[in-house]
């Protein structure tokens, strides 16, 4: 009777920690992993104590943004989503599509500031409230989410100091992670590696690293170990020409499940899609609000991966998922690199999403490292339950967040750059955005 809406928690502090983790040798279309992947932690801490957590890439220029807009920042409401986001809009300033770049990962700078401040908002939300994030989405689809084994090419190596060398004396996957996959024999190996430890019941092969034969034939080995029951993705990240796409694409049509960016731009999506019959997805040609428009007009693709990292944020998610159910579209997930912030918030959306007709993506066993306090999440039958407790569930241990800091001080690399990995071990290498 007495309700008054005047006063709301008051954020009083932004704290920024870029991290470097341990990352292996892996391949892709743009080079090599660097032995350790960049993320950033950041927390908010509000007048009254509460404090809430988020995970993003790792980027110095992100991250002086971040620090930029702290005066946006402090002294907001977190349940004031909206209006923090329209703030940082006009400060940043529009942000186009196009600055996503053509690497496999998006470049764009303020999705990430937004998606750091909305998610480490819900956590406090949500520890006020005293109810999960999943609560603030929407609720609970589903108790666990399942994701997908997400199979890379690699050289041998563990990352970090042992670099391409290996740690010793690990067993299973600890020690799977570390061995070579240049051909189908080693994917198909290290595939059993991680479906063993983790349970997973899809699986997502990496390519556009060596030419398409070889990854096809992997395709077929792994077929002809898992399939029918595993369902296969396979995702060249747009480095295939539309002829290659087409070839290709009909060649594994029996074995594929999706085919994620087999080409490069909305349009070329499109051409491949009406002459194949398997779904195609994207992480790469409709990846904001503002490419949805085009998407439809050219039919681009079947399944749009979101990620929160660089659509927006956990809401803006749940948003895309109602647009993809209005346009045909399935909605799914993709990853980079990351800690287990990141996935509790993965894990979070996952279960509020109210439709999930595939396995989310994540890189989750690739990264030795956790920051969160009791090491990392589990995984049983490759499923994640949503994390219990108020908000996302997950808290920082110190001690780790200082050393992984340190390691980001000691590393000196400040922003992702596979291109020039690559070129330390093949000098002539170069990334090009169509290569085959
Ligand atoms: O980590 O090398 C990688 C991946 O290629 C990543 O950067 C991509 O963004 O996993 C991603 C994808 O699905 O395209
Ligand atoms: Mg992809």
């Amino acid at each position: 009777a007495n309700f008054s809406a005047k006063k709301g928690p008051v954020i009083k502090e932004i704290r920024i920690t870029p991290i470097a983790v341990v990352d292996p040798p892996l391949l892709n279309a743009a080079g090599l992993h660097a032995p350790y992947a960049l993320r950033t932690i950041v927390e908010l801490v509000t007048a009254d104590g509460v404090s809430g957590i988020s995970e993003i890439p790792g980027n110095e220029q992100i991250d002086q943004s971040l620090g930029n807009a702290a005066d946006i920042i402090v002294g907001s409401d977190p349940f004031h989503l909206s209006d923090i986001q329209r703030r940082l809009d006009r400060f940043f300033g529009k942000e186009s599509a196009m600055e996503r770049g053509d690497t496999p990962w998006d470049q764009r700078k303020l999705v990430h500031v937004f998606s750091a401040i909305e998610v480490a908002c819900l956590d406090i939300i949500g520890k006020i409230i005293n109810r999960p994030v999943v609560d603030l989405l929407g609720g609970k689809m589903r108790d666990r989410v399942p994701f997908a084994a997400y199979l890379f090419f690699k050289y041998e190596g563990a990352g970090g100091e042992q670099g391409f060398g290996k740690s010793p004396g690990e067993a299973g996957w600890a020690a799977a992670r570390q061995e070579e996959a240049v051909d189908p024999q080693g994917i198909v190996r290290q595939a059993q590696a991680m479906c063993k430890d983790f349970g997973f019941q899809s699986i997502k092969l990496k390519g556009g690293a060596f030419e398409p034969r070889l990854e096809v034939d992997s395709m077929h080995a792994l077929f002809r170990e898992f399939g029918p029951e595993i369902p296969l993705r396979f995702d060249p990240n747009a480095i295939w020409k539309p002829e290659t796409a087409l070839r290709y694409g009909k060649e594994m049509e029996p074995i594929l499940e999706y085919l994620e960016d087999p080409v490069r731009g909305q349009e070329n999506m499109a051409w491949l899609r009406k002459q194949l019959g398997t779904p195609l997805a994207t992480n790469m040609c409709t990846t904001s609000f503002d490419d949805i428009p085009s998407s439809i007009r050219l039919g681009a693709e079947d399944i749009i991966l979101s990620d929160h990292h660089f659509w927006g944020g956990l809401r803006a998610s749940i948003e895309l998922s109602r647009i993809c159910r209005t346009f045909g579209r399935d909605l799914s997930m993709h990853s980079n690199s990351h800690l287990g912030i990141s996935l509790a918030a993965m894990v979070h959306l996952g279960a509020a999403l109210p439709d999930m007709p595939y396995a989310l993506d994540t890189h989750y066993p690739w990264q030795p490292d956790e920051v969160i306090k009791g090491g990392k999440l589990k995984f049983e039958e490759g499923a994640v339950a949503v994390p219990a407790g108020p908000g996302l569930g997950v808290e920082i241990d110190r001690d780790v967040l200082d050393r992984l800091h340190q390691n980001y001080l000691r590393c000196g690399f400040r922003k992702r750059d596979d291109e020039t990995e690559m070129k330390k071990i093949h000098p002539e290498w170069s990334f090009q955005p169509v290569r085959w």
